[in-house]
């Protein structure tokens, strides 16, 4: 694991595993977040068919990413992996337009399940560096994120490939997680 999120992560250590998921529809940079973080080697399982779950597990800590979007019917396999969960990192193509809304329906469907109701929501409006993209307040917006109640939450521009904005984003969640420890 990276000096910077071992160190990081290292107030989490204790005996409970802190389980965090990390979603979006596909193409919006969640495998490249995963290789960014360095937790780990990166486990890919292929639970039933069109469904790939990649995980890396670094000492008590779980991470879980697959795409959303796409065939409802597999929707309920996904039930399988949200008990426990922490904090959900959801991550959106800030260039896609055309599939905000789309991206917005998959976000409110996971909030709406009952097992991830007191989960942190942890937004990267990822692809920072592309000219002419949605800011993140634009991102915000069309997610309906200050529409939300009963709900941790917070959104950071991030860049995957320059790996700009996912340190202050991952303290931020330390923290928020570290506080609803205590
Ligand atoms: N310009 C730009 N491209 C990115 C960024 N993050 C990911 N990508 C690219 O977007 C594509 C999809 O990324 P990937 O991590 O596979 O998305 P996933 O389907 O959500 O896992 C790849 O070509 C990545 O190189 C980013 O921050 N900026
Ligand atoms: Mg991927």
């Amino acid at each position: 694991m990276g000096s910077f999120f071992s160190n990081l992560f290292s107030s989490l250590w204790g005996s409970k595993e802190i389980r965090i998921l990390i979603l979006g529809l596909d193409g919006a940079g969640k495998t490249t977040i995963l290789y960014r973080l360095q937790v780990g080697e990166i486990v890919t399982t292929i639970p039933t068919i069109g469904f790939n779950v990649e995980t890396v597990t670094y000492k008590n800590l779980k991470f879980q990413v697959w795409d959303l979007g796409g065939q409802t019917s597999i929707r309920p396999y996904w039930r399988c992996y949200y008990s426990n969960t922490d904090a959900i990192i959801y991550v959106v193509d800030s260039m896609d337009r055309e599939r905000i809304g789309v991206s917005k329906g998959e976000l409110v469907a996971m909030l709406e399940e009952e097992e991830l109701s007191k989960a942190t929501l942890l937004v990267f409006a990822n692809k920072q560096d592309i000219d002419g993209c949605m800011t993140a307040a634009e991102v915000s917006n069309a997610l309906g994120l200050p529409a939300l109640r009963d709900r941790q939450w917070q959104i950071f521009k991030t860049s995957a490939i320059k790996g700009e904005g996912l340190d202050d984003a991952m303290e931020w969640l330390i923290n928020a997680l570290k506080a609803k420890q205590n």
